[in-house]
């Protein structure tokens, strides 16, 4: 242990402890706007910048370790000028028009010069301009380098936890910037939109394309049908921003505000999440009786960021992928057909708005393949739970008090089956409950197969379905599905069946969820699926009533010709 003085208080920590973690240990809190927890531990934004007796320079609390018997002060004359000129220098290089930027109110950097009681900024501004500055709109995801104070997280985050590299520090001095790597362009680059980057910003460097206005366009032309479809992981994330606590942030509370803002039917994605389960469980269990295993695992399809990751990576393992769509296009391949006739109104005015934790889903549902010629695309526009949370406030609805209404019907049941899609493990559980139905004809206990459930990025289990051993793997983070890819292809492991969800923890961490600044709350949050699971009337995806009508009344069975036609792909758009 070391013993270490801080700001008078003494405190004994173990070696290799940073001086930021010591005097957090001492209950003295060290400000810092760049600081990941073993991701990005560089001092590279110089504010946590403290005095140590005996040390000419200013020392970074961040990636220092306490030496036996250091003194520390971080509020000392030298400790506060140093902070306070940092955060000045920074604001000189960052466009302040704070009214304007998705992230007022929710910036590390506006919060930390307001604690600071920075009202005046002494330096020249000293914006970056020309190419840096510039970018394209279309793309889902969106950066303003006036923005950018270069602390790293985003290139960081990129590289060590999803494994792709998109951006790098390029330039040098006061031109230096975040760029996309090699000198590509963004649309180019092999980014798989998952959005971390922007979950990890600190400030408004980075954001989603904001697609507000074509939902508002679609809510205020009287010729168009608008049918939202809320996912599964919005349900425990869409009340952060308004301090309401998960019991009270339902799907039944966001159905009434969305009614208020004037859409004309909400659905629910669990619908045809245990839509996807039907399909995908007949699917794998024609794969094991094929032999087709013996070539590769089956690997799940509903991560449009990890096909993204698949076809730009691995391309020549797209096939491993099922066929199926993932539960946002299912959907709107239902409600444009089976929906669509029900109510008598022509697919082509019906309006398709998915509400996801996800910036991939936006251009998932772009595809080529993701629409076909009688009604256009399966899904029309994607929000982000960020956006429609700023829809909810630009229309100042109270939240709060509104009461709880169900979603319209027949696309608005889902089982806790469905639920689970939203946390990691999820896809692979529900698919087992209803592939253990379909083989024995009877249901398995609902929670059979908790064992795929967890934290570690990686986890492994083995299965018993009706005699045949089966060996699953459940990946969330692109860097540790790259590990395991790699591992399979160097014959070091063999599935029969994998889960993939790009972003660590599965959509309830996903890219476009509610931000807070260096808290993980993927797991958290994917505890509230599992308990509304728990509490669940139905838990397998087989019993959804509405999902047997429509086998019952248009699709016929799971994999049936329509099915395929409607429900099914190649990934190769
Ligand atoms: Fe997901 Fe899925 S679980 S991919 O994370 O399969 O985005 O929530 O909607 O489509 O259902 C996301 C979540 C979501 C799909 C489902
Ligand atoms: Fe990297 Fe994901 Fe950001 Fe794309 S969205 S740049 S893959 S972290």
């Amino acid at each position: 242990m070391v013993n270490v003085t801080i700001n008078g208080i003494t405190v004994s920590v173990p070696e290799g402890t940073t001086i930021k973690a010591a005097a957090a240990q001492a209950g003295i809190v060290i400000p810092t706007l760049c600081y990941l927890k073993d991701l990005n531990e560089i001092g590279a934004c110089r504010v946590c910048c403290v005095e140590v007796e005996g040390e000419r320079r200013m020392v970074t609390a961040c990636n220092n370790p306490v030496r036996e018997g250091m003194v520390v002060h971080t509020n000392s004359p030298r400790a506060r000028e140093t902070r306070r000129v940092n955060v000045e220098l920074i604001l000189s290089q960052h466009d302040c028009h704070c009214a304007t930027c998705v992230r007022s109110g929710n910036c590390k950097l506006q919060e930390l010069a307001n604690d600071l009681g920075i009202l005046v900024n002494p330096y020249e501004e000293d914006l970056p301009h020309g190419i840096h500055a510039m970018w394209t709109t279309t793309f889902p995801l969106y950066r303003d380098a006036k923005k950018c104070i270069k602390c790293m997280r985003c290139v960081q985050v990129c590289e060590k936890m999803q494994s792709l590299g998109i951006w790098e520090l390029t330039g040098s001095g006061g031109r230096s910037t975040i760029d996309v790597s090699y000198n590509r362009r963004i649309k180019d680059a092999d980014c798989a939109l998952c959005g971390q980057c922007i979950t990890h910003c600190p400030v408004g460097a980075l954001r989603e394309r904001d697609d507000v206005q074509r939902a508002l366009d679609a809510l205020a032309d009287p010729d168009i049908v608008t049918v939202v479809q809320i996912a599964p992981a919005v349900r425990a994330a869409w009340g952060e921003a308004f301090g309401l606590a998960p019991e009270q942030a339902t799907v039944a509370r966001l159905t009434a505000a969305l009614r208020r803002m004037g859409f004309d039917y909400i659905f629910d994605t669990t619908f045809s999440a245990d839509l996807t389960i039907m399909e995908e469980s007949a699917e794998f269990l024609e794969r094991l009786k094929s032999g087709a295993l013996r070539n590769g695992p089956m690997f799940t399809s509903c991560c449009p960021g990890w096909v993204r990751f698949l076809k730009s990576q691995y391309p020549d393992m797209t096939a491993l992928l099922s066929s199926a769509k993932s539960p946002q296009q299912m959907f709107g391949a239902t409600a444009k057909t089976w929906f669509a006739k029900k109510i008598g109104v022509d697919p082509k005015k019906l309006f398709c708005i998915s509400i996801m934790p996800c910036l991939a889903k936006k251009s998932e549902c772009d595809l080529s393949t993701m629409q076909n010629e009688d009604y256009g695309k399966d899904v029309d526009l994607v929000l982000t739970t960020r956006e429609v949370d700023r829809m909810l406030r630009a229309d100042q609805i109270n939240v709060k008090n509104l009461p709880e209404e169900a979603c319209d019907s027949p696309l608005g049941t889902g089982t806790g089956a469905g639920v689970i899609f939203g946390a990691t493990g999820g896809v692979m559980e529900a698919a087992l409950r209803t592939a253990y139905y379909m083989v024995t004809g009877e249901n398995p206990p609902a929670d059979a197969f908790r064992d795929v459930r967890g934290d570690k990025g990686w986890r492994e289990a083995d299965f018993d379905i009706a005699g045949t051993p089966i060996h699953v793997a459940v990946v969330s983070g692109l860097g540790n599905t790259r590990r395991l890819i790699e591992a399979m292809r160097e014959k070091r492991v063999r599935y029969d069946f994998v889960e993939v969800m790009a972003c660590p923890g599965g959509c309830a961490g996903g890219g476009g969820q509610p931000i807070h600044d260096g808290e993980e709350l993927a797991y958290s949050r994917g505890s509230v699926l599992y308990g509304l699971d728990e509490v669940a009337n139905l838990r397998f995806s087989h019993e959804n009533p509405d999902v047997q009508a429509l086998y019952r009344e248009y699709l016929g069975q799971p994999l049936s010709e329509l099915a395929e036609t409607l429900l099914h792909t190649e990934h190769s758009g």
